[in-house]
């Protein structure tokens, strides 16, 4: 039996350039990168793991520093009962990333090259075999040709690559695989990455036969709530694993209808009672306004969004409200202000844009108000 710790998708130094965050988060969210780096770690000496399983994209090849390579060297240097594998994924390819040809690694640490490999290690009765990116592609679907005879060691892969079983064309740039090419591997667990979310195979008879973590720490809004490592127990006979979270900070996306809400005041105890329980200081939001609702002149999203900044992490407001109907005097009395509103309103339910949607709710707000005599500030 051997005590794994299995992560993947670190993305050490990634630049966070498609987040759209201020530059403090982004500065931030590096850190935290390493934070959660430092945690497993620590991890990994409390367990007393075997081997620590690092299934590619360790590095974002692209804004790598040197002082990171250091640091990630002397920390994993350090679990000197530990034997490391680094696997080199589409982000940090092995010809791209010439550290992993140049740097002198600490002796625990095997970097798989960029292709097929075996490495055995005698004192575990233990084969680890691994598949490196050379560069950031690789569509030839690999698995399907490694098949490996039953032996008396436990066998473990190191896969990067896109699972297809569910999609019709079957193809990825990225290490194509699919379910059957896992069950007739014959590996008594693979130890995949390149899916930022947890998922694990298990066989017909229910044995776990291999898993993706997920990034331990999450990169995006497209990588919501719990993120952590897998740690567990491999052997002949049976997978133990379980997934255990542990990233700094997670990310939420909330749709909140505030249909009926009299002003910002009461959509913000609204929002306050949503995010509470998510530990918002922490964590990072975004939030959808949807419904019937008219803001009052003067209170643009931008407004609203100042006053609720504090309330968490970092909170991002997205207005997808539609302004509000006086009912059917408004809409069925025959005066300027009604047929304004309808001409209005139809252009609303068929535009798509969202900054002509914008344009259009204001001009809504705005001829609303002139039309009832009102004065405007533009
Ligand atoms: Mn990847």
């Amino acid at each position: 039996m051997i005590r794994i710790l299995h992560t993947a998708d670190l993305h050490l130094d990634n630049g966070f350039t498609a987040s759209n965050l201020p530059y403090e988060i982004i500065k931030d969210r590096q850190r935290d990168l390493l934070t959660t780096f430092d945690r497993i770690i620590e991890l990994a000496r409390e367990e007393r793991v075997d081997i620590l399983l690092i299934s590619g994209d360790l590095f974002e090849h692209r804004y790598i520093k040197l002082n990171t390579i250091h640091y990630v060297n002397k920390r994993l240097g350090e679990l000197n009962n530990t034997k490391i594998f680094i696997l080199p994924g589409n982000h940090d390819p092995y010809n791209v990333v010439h550290f992993y040809r140049t740097y002198p690694w600490n002796k625990n640490i095997h970097i798989f090259k960029d292709r097929y490999e075996k490495v055995p290690i005698r004192k575990l009765n233990l084969i680890v075999h691994g598949i490196g990116y050379g560069y950031q592609e690789e569509s030839r679907p690999l698995l399907e040709q490694l098949i490996i005879p039953p032996t008396g060691e436990i066998n473990i892969l190191m896969l990067h690559g896109t699972d297809t079983t569910s999609s019709p064309q079957k193809q990825s740039k990225y290490l194509p695989f699919n379910y059957e090419d896992l069950l007739k591997s014959g590996f008594d667990y693979i130890a995949l990455g390149h899916f930022h979310n947890y998922k694990i195979y298990k066989d017909l008879y229910g044995k776990i036969i291999g898993a993706y973590p997920g990034s331990p720490e999450p990169l995006g809004f497209d990588e919501l709530g719990n993120h952590g490592i897998i740690l567990g127990e491999i052997s002949r006979e049976k997978n133990n694993i379980d997934i255990l979270p542990l990233s700094k900070r997670q990310y939420y996306k909330l749709d909140i209808d505030i249909t009926g809400a009299n002003g910002w005041e009461e959509i913000k105890i609204t929002l306050l009672e949503k995010i509470t329980p998510l530990n918002p200081k922490d964590n990072l939001f975004k939030i959808r306004l949807y419904g019937s609702f008219s803001w009052e002149l003067g209170e643009t999203i931008e407004f609203f969004q100042n006053q609720l900044k504090d309330l968490a992490y970092y909170i991002h407001i997205q207005d997808d409200t539609a302004p509000e109907y006086e009912g059917e005097d408004l809409l069925y009395n025959n005066t300027l202000l009604s047929s304004y509103s309808i001409k209005l309103q139809k252009r609303l339910e068929q535009e798509k844009d969202e900054r002509q949607r914008k344009i259009l709710k204001k001009a809504m707000t705005i001829g609303a108000n002139v039309l009832r005599g009102g004065k405007n500030k533009i």
